[in-house]
């Protein structure tokens, strides 16, 4: 296995100036704990910003020199990228759009700029160190193109990438002038993962409906080769939190800080007073003024709780280069003022406030002190602070209400979930949370540690890797069953010793690219050329098998050289014959289907019926393609009732729903035509599932080819249609 490079905007450790000293601080942030194991283990490197300009190239070398020690690299970052690619197109542009703050974007051309310079600056930056076969983990939204580039640059790299934050809605990333640029940036890797389901959910729809790629299950099918989606909920370092905590707790009154003894002092003689805590970044998705007025509604509704409550709010500044950073900072220090103003005493203020970060010991203090967690953003990825809580409850005496708008509501159904925007709901969860006895505290309190623990930072960072082995496994076995030089050189080698050959040839998907309206799919003159030589090399047949209806089948085919056996296998046209019939059946049935699907497409704008001998077609691939989906399963779940019993059945092909009579495919009709012809050499090619009875009845010694990557009983596969016709191109001119 390769080593691993990790990429992220900061570096875990942070570089500052101190009069003429250079200093290492190393980050407390989660990521960089739980990424440690590896990244010490495995000989591997972090490469990102160090946090600082250096002012001269001496500067620079020591700061090099400095971060080399962590096995980090730098990447320089002068003042005007940092402005444009991170205060700009990462947090002005990116950051507002993916947590829905629309109206906060700034779309500037410059930002993106300068996003995509620092994108190829990270990725040369990757490239240069990276050996043969490395794993290169990419880390947010600041590096959303670094992927692409790097598949671009170089493909033999194992690349996996993580959104640590909300991946929108379609109908909200769609308003980016540069979404294609960015979706097609993040599916430069292998696998991508999310904190939630509905952010992969979200992805995989844009994915669908901004580039066309087909999306199965959670795999996106790009041309040449797969992504993997998955969700991975990013854990803490449990045991670090718990154990700190018992130890402060564990501490005499004099040993503790200064911190502990204030809040000490504030309980001391009240023991029915109790503390609420919320712990966020200054930023407008965290919903702080949201929280500020639930809090004053709830003093508003229960004066009983005046002088036995306080909130301790800290803040931690962030971004204050940002105007609606310092707007937010205007409204929240008036709120605070007001709440204080209006409720305070002598000696109680109802909002303790902190702007400014604090001490990590300091900041376990308030966790284990804090009798509820009252943490309600509006929108956030995940919200690690809800975590680090839990953790900190060694007695399990505490309360966690959450916003269900947080990616850590999925994961802790015990909390008690609030809507951030619903000021009164939100102030009833205070009060629930105040009032709840102490053996519901303990009990949803102990459930949700057991989960936190089991699934921490380093489950997290070890399921990730393990998942992007898993895919690189699914890749390889993926280039083994490709149609490769060698496998071409063997078909083709046994194609030209053979002495009678028949090639069963599927048409739309296999021969030719789909179109909206599948009337406009005849072929071209480069197809006609290639089925025309093919077709005269000496013993050798040519047998088109497709669903289509004989009518088009004979306009397009009638006077050629080659067999044709349309309606999957209801008809078959011998060269220079007429049309037989195989199985010959009333049409009675169709009657009673034909009102059901009539029915779905006056539900599903864009859908149309075609109408076979044997069958009745349901085309949905010009309908939306998420409703096409839902109504192609609804159309089956009733077309199942309703076929009972009759002699009929349901094809679900390439966004088609066939229902036709049974017992007529391609298989069956591919056996009969290889009973009168026999063959030493028989190939087969095919991209819907009805080609899987063709590939299924044919000898074991044939060539079974199926052209899309979807499972398939055929041996071996092809991408498309273009590489079906170059195949057949090498084929007909080795003879
Ligand atoms: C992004 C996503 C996602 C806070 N104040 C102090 C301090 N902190 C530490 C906390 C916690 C971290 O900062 C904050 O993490 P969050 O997850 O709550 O939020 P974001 O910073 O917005 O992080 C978020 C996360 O990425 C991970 O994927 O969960 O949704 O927005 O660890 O403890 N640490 C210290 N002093 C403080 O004053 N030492």
């Amino acid at each position: 296995m390769g080593r691993l490079i990790i990429a992220s905007n900061r570096l875990p450790v942070k570089i500052e100036k101190n009069e003429n000293e250079m200093i290492v601080t190393p980050s407390a942030g989660g990521l960089a704990t739980g990424l440690k194991s590896y990244h010490k283990g495995n000989d591997s490197v972090w490469i990102g910003w160090p946090g600082i300009i250096p002012e001269s190239e001496e500067e620079e070398k020591t700061v090099t020199t400095l971060v080399k020690e962590e096995q980090c690299l730098p990447v320089f970052l002068t003042e005007e990228l940092i402005s444009m690619y991170y205060d700009g197109f990462s947090n002005a542009t990116l950051w507002p759009l993916f947590h829905y703050f629309t109206e906060y974007i700034e779309y500037r051309r410059r930002y993106w700029e300068a996003y995509l310079k620092v994108n190829e600056m990270f990725a040369d930056a990757i490239i240069a160190n990276a050996k043969e076969n490395d794993r290169v983990w990419v880390h947010d939204y600041q590096l959303l193109l670094v992927p692409n580039i790097l598949r671009k640059k170089r493909p033999d790299l194992k690349i996996g990438f993580f959104l640590h934050i909300p991946f929108p809605s379609y109908e909200i990333i769609r308003v980016l002038p540069w979404r294609e640029e960015i979706i097609e940036g993040l599916l430069g890797a292998d696998l991508i993962g999310f904190h939630t389901y509905d952010y992969a959910r979200h992805f995989m729809s844009s994915v669908k409906r901004l580039l066309g790629y087909d999306v199965d299950f959670n795999q996106i099918k790009l041309e040449n080769r797969q992504v993997f989606i998955d969700v991975f909920p990013m854990g803490i370092d449990y045991k670090k939190f718990e154990k700190l905590a018992t130890e402060i707790q564990s501490k005499s009154i004099q040993e503790r800080s200064r911190v502990h003894q204030d809040i000490d002092r504030f309980l001391m003689g009240m023991p029915d007073r109790q503390l609420i805590l919320s712990i966020d970044r200054l930023d407008y998705t965290k919903g702080i003024p949201e929280r500020l007025k639930a809090f004053r509604h709830f003093l508003k509704e229960h004066p009983e709780y005046i002088e036995k409550v306080s909130l301790i709010m800290l803040t931690v500044p962030s971004r204050t280069d940002v105007e609606q950073y310092q707007n937010l900072k205007n409204e929240v220090d008036v709120l605070v003022g007001n709440i204080n103003g209006e409720f305070g005493r002598l000696n109680w203020a109802p909002v303790i406030y902190f702007y400014r970060s604090m001490p990590f010991e300091n900041l376990i203090e308030l966790y284990s002190s804090a009798d509820v967690a009252l943490l309600t953003p509006l929108r956030d990825g995940m919200n690690l602070v809800a975590k680090e809580y839990i953790a900190s409850k060694v007695k399990q005496r505490g309360v966690l209400v959450l916003s269900e708008m947080a990616g850590a509501a999925k994961e802790l159904g015990e909390a008690i979930s609030v809507n951030p925007n619903n000021i009164v709901q939100t102030a009833d969860a205070i009060y629930k949370a105040l009032t709840m006895n102490d053996e519901d505290r303990t009990k949803a309190m102990r459930t949700m540690q057991r989960r936190i623990k089991r699934y921490d930072i380093y489950k997290w960072a070890s399921e990730f890797m393990k998942a992007l082995e898993h895919t690189i496994d699914r890749q390889m076995d993926y280039h083994a069953r490709k149609v490769s030089t060698r496998i071409k050189s063997s078909i083709t080698k046994d194609f030209t010793n053979s002495k009678s050959r028949i090639i069963f040839l599927d048409y739309d998907g296999t021969l030719q690219r789909f179109f909206d309206n599948p009337q406009a799919a005849g072929p071209d003159e480069e197809l006609y050329d290639l089925l025309n030589s093919l077709s005269k090399i000496e013993n050798t047949k040519l047998v088109l098998v497709s669903g289509r209806d004989r009518e088009t089948f004979d306009r397009w085919f009638g006077s050629k050289n080659y067999t044709l056996i349309a309606e999957h296998g209801a008809w078959l046209k011998n060269t220079g014959e007429g049309w037989k019939e195989r199985k010959p059946v009333n049409s009675e049935w169709k009657e009673n289907i034909m009102p059901v699907l009539e029915s779905y497409v006056d539900r599903t704008p864009g859908s149309l019926i075609e109408e076979k001998t044997y069958s009745l077609v349901w085309h949905y691939r010009k309908a939306d393609i998420e409703l096409g989906a839902l109504r192609a399963l609804e159309l089956v779940h009733d077309m199942s009732n309703l076929i009972f019993n009759q002699d009929l059945e349901i094809m679900e092909g390439k966004k088609v729903i066939e229902v036709k009579v049974s017992g007529i495919n391609k298989g069956t009709a591919a056996a009969e035509f290889l009973m009168d012809n026999p063959a030493d050499f028989i190939m087969a090619l095919g991209d819907d599932w009805t080609d899987e009875f063709l590939f299924k009845e044919l000898p074991e010694s044939s060539h079974t080819i199926k052209v899309g990557t979807e499972n398939s009983v055929a041996k071996y596969f092809l991408n498309n249609y273009k590489e079906v016709r170059e195949f057949l191109d090498e084929l007909r001119k080795a003879k």
